[in-house]
C-alpha cells in the first residue's frame, strides 16, 4: 500500500517533552497502573482517543477570531445550522457542547422506563444515557463483528433479521427509535453499508419506528462506502453522506470526531415536535438554542470542520494512515482486529498475551507496558472496562473481545510517528513472554476503568489466581 503524503504542512508545532524510562516507570506506578492518571505532557504519542484531539486548520483558527458572542442570534449559529442542513439534510439543528449531551437530551425526551433502543453497538456513553432513563440498550450488530479476524467489508452492519424480530416482539410502543452508529466504534471503527441502512430503514418503516444515526464518524463511514460498496466508486463523499442521512429521521453527533474540533456536538432531526421538546430542555440544562453550551467561535470552527472533513485528500490520507499502521503491525505478525477500521487499530490482547488469562487483565497489561517501555498511550477495551460480577451467579463475567485501541487523532501525527508506534508494538510483541498479569487493588462501583488502581502479579501469584 502506498500512503499519500500528509495533505497539509505544519505552521505551528507543539513540542513533545522527552521522558526517560525511569520517569515513566515512576509515573505509571504512581498512577496505580492506570493510564488515565498519567499526566498528558509525559506521553510521547497519545493514542488514547481520536475524540476532541484533532488539530484545527488555519481556516478554523481564523474562524475563532470571527466568533460572534451575542447571547442570541449569533451569526456563527446560522453558518453552523446551514452547514448541518446542507450536509445532513435535517431541518431542525440543535447545538450541544458534545455528543453525550445530544444523547442525553434525545433520550430524556423520547424514552420511558422499560423501553428498548436497538443499535448496531452502543458506544458506552450512549448505553449509559439509555440506561439512565431505565431503558435497555440492545446491540444487534451482525455476528461477523464478534470475530476479530473474520473479513467483512461492512462489519458494522446491524442485523436486520434480529431487528425485525425485536420490533415484532416489542412494537413501537416499547421502541421509540432505532439507532445506527457510523462507524461502529465499539466494534472496531467498522463501517455500515448503504445497503444495510436501506434494509434497516425498510424494517423500521414496517414497524413505523424512526431511525437515528450516531453520526460521530460519518465522513469516515462515507469513505468506506465509496471504497467498498458497489455503485458508489464515482460518487463524492458529500453525495454519499447525503444519501446515507436521507434514510434516517435524525442524528446525534459528537463533532469532536468528524467535526474536526476540540469541543462541540449537535442533534439534527426531521420531527418538529421532538425538536421543540428537546429545545425546551436544552434551554434548561445547556443554553439558549443559538449556542447550546458552546461559544460562538466554537460553532464557527465546527461549521468549517464539517466542510473540511469531506475533503477527499484529507480522507485518503486519514484512512490511509490508520490502515498503514495496521499493515505494519500485521506484516510483523502482531494480532490485530481485521479489517482495520476508520479511526483506530485494535490489538487483540488475548492473542498477543495468551499466557495472561482475562482475569488478569491482559489488555491493561499491554497498555501499561506500551507506556513504560515507549511512552505511548493506548486504551484498554476489554476485561477492565467491561468485566463485571454477574448479578445472578456472582461469578465474574468477561467480554468476548479483549482489545487495546490505538486511536489516531486527526491531522496530529505524521507518518514517522506511526512508524515509531508500529516499531514499538512489534518490539513489545517480540518480548511478550516477559509481560505479567495484573490485579485490581481499587475499583469504583461504575465505569471502573477510569479510576481503578492495579498492581502487577508475581509469577507465583499469577499461577494461583488462574
Ligand atoms: O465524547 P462525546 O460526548 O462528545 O461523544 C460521545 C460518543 C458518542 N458516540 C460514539 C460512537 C462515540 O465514539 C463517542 C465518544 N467517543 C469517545 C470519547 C472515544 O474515545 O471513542
Amino acid at each position: 500500500m502506498r500512503l499519500p503524503a500528509e495533505p497539509f504542512r505544519i505552521k505551528v508545532v507543539e513540542p513533545l517533552r522527552r521522558v526517560s524510562r525511569e520517569e515513566r516507570e515512576r509515573l505509571i506506578r504512581e498512577a496505580g497502573l492506570n493510564i488515565f492518571a498519567v499526566p498528558a505532557d509525559s506521553i510521547s504519542v497519545d493514542l488514547l482517543t481520536d475524540s476532541g484531539t484533532s488539530a484545527m486548520s488555519d481556516r478554523q483558527w481564523a474562524g475563532l477570531m470571527m466568533g460572534d458572542e451575542s447571547y442570541a442570534g449569533s451569526r456563527n449559529f446560522f453558518h453552523f445550522r446551514d452547514t448541518v442542513r446542507e450536509i445532513f439534510g435535517y431541518p431542525h439543528v440543535i447545538p450541544t457542547h458534545q455528543g453525550r449531551m445530544a444523547e442525553n437530551l434525545l433520550f430524556s425526551t423520547v424514552l420511558k422506563k422499560g423501553d428498548v433502543v436497538p443499535n448496531n453497538s452502543h458506544f458506552d456513553t450512549t448505553r449509559a444515557n439509555v440506561e439512565h432513563q431505565g431503558a435497555e440498550a440492545r446491540d444487534l450488530v451482525i455476528a461477523e463483528a464478534l470475530d476479530p479476524v473474520r473479513h467483512h467489508p461492512f462489519k458494522g452492519n446491524l442485523d436486520p433479521v434480529r431487528l425485525d424480530r425485536t420490533l415484532g416482539e416489542l412494537g413501537r410502543e416499547r421502541v421509540p427509535l432505532v439507532m445506527i452508529t457510523i462507524t461502529n466504534n465499539s466494534g472496531g471503527g467498522q463501517p455500515v453499508s448503504i445497503a444495510n441502512v436501506r434494509e434497516v430503514r425498510a424494517v423500521c418503516d414496517r414497524h413505523r419506528v424512526p431511525l437515528f444515526f450516531d453520526a460521530c464518524r460519518f465522513a469516515e463511514n462515507s469513505w468506506f462506502i465509496r471504497e467498498r460498496e458497489p455503485g458508489y466508486a464515482n460518487r463524492s463523499i458529500r453525495e454519499i453522506a447525503r444519501e446515507l442521512f436521507s434514510y434516517g429521521d435524525g442524528c446525534t453527533m459528537s463533532a469532536k470526531k468528524d467535526g474536526l474540533v476540540n469541543i462541540g456536538g449537535f442533534l439534527a432531526m426531521k420531527n418538529a415536535e421532538w425538536a421543540e421538546r428537546i429545545t425546551n430542555l436544552l434551554i434548561l440544562v445547556e443554553g439558549f438554542p443559538t449556542y447550546g453550551g458552546l461559544a460562538g467561535r466554537d460553532l464557527e470552527a465546527m461549521a468549517i470542520g464539517l466542510e473540511e472533513v469531506l475533503h477527499e485528500d484529507y480522507l485518503a490520507f486519514r484512512i490511509g494512515q490508520v490502515a498503514h499502521l495496521g499493515e505494519m503491525l500485521e506484516q510483523a505478525g502482531v494480532p490485530i482486529v481485521k479489517p482495520v477500521g476508520g479511526h483506530a487499530v485494535y490489538l487483540d490482547a488475548r492473542a498477543f498475551l495468551p499466557h495472561v488469562p482475562q482475569s488478569q487483565y491482559p489488555g491493561q497489561a499491554l497498555v501499561v507496558a506500551l507506556y513504560r517501555e515507549f511512552g505511548i498511550r493506548a486504551v484498554e477495551v476489554g476485561s477492565l472496562m467491561f468485566g463485571h460480577r454477574d448479578s445472578q451467579t456472582g461469578e465474574m463475567a468477561y467480554p468476548q473481545l479483549e482489545l487495546v485501541r490505538l486511536a489516531v487523532p486527526r491531522r496530529v501525527y505524521t507518518t514517522e510517528h506511526m512508524r515509531f508506534v508500529a516499531e514499538s508494538v512489534i518490539e513489545l510483541y517480540q518480548q511478550r513472554d516477559r509481560l505479567k498479569g495484573l490485579r485490581i487493588t481499587y475499583e469504583a462501583p461504575v465505569l471502573r476503568h477510569f479510576t481503578a488502581r492495579l498492581e502487577e502479579l508475581s509469577g507465583a501469584e499469577a499461577a494461583a489466581i488462574r
